[in-house]
């Protein structure tokens, strides 16, 4: 007996360091909202290439990759569909460009509260990130002042 509980400890602790490290290095935030919002991230790929298919949040009823682009003055906004990602590089995405769309908030998003949302890749399979959720007009997080564009 005591020597069969040991070896279940002894696997115990073999078990986490045969685990790789993530590949995937996700960061952003959240904007806070009532009923729809939206959310930026960063992904940092230090793994094979990969593709974003898709992403889900408890707090949100649909969430969708989204990507808005000037069409004579009017910001339009359509489904992104997958976005790849090479080995070595990133997904920037920003107020005005690419962005996660929260639709059907199941209560409104607050500053100062976090977003837990996990993002789905094609090859990594699933991401989870907490996200800070910054006030209504935020363009990202206040890092030295106003990035105006
Ligand atoms: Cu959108």
């Amino acid at each position: 007996m005591k020597s069969f509980s040991f070896l279940v400890a002894s696997l115990a602790l073999v078990a986490p360091a045969a685990a790789k490290a993530p590949a995937l290095h996700v960061s952003g935030w959240a904007r806070a909202g009532v009923g729809s919002s939206a959310a930026y991230v960063s992904v940092h790929n230090s793994g094979a290439a990969d593709r974003l298919i898709g992403a889900s949040s408890p707090a949100a009823a649909s969430v969708t990759i989204h990507d808005s682009q000037n069409s004579g003055g009017v910001m339009r906004m359509r489904a992104a569909g997958a976005v790849s990602v090479a080995s070595g590089g990133m997904i920037a995405m920003k107020p005005g460009g690419l962005h996660i769309m929260l639709s059907g908030l199941k209560a409104p998003l607050k500053p100062g509260t976090t977003l837990p949302l996990t993002m789905r890749f094609e090859k990594a399979g699933l991401v989870r990130a907490s996200l800070p959720v910054l006030p209504p007009g935020a363009q990202g997080p206040a890092a030295g002042g106003h990035h105006g564009h």
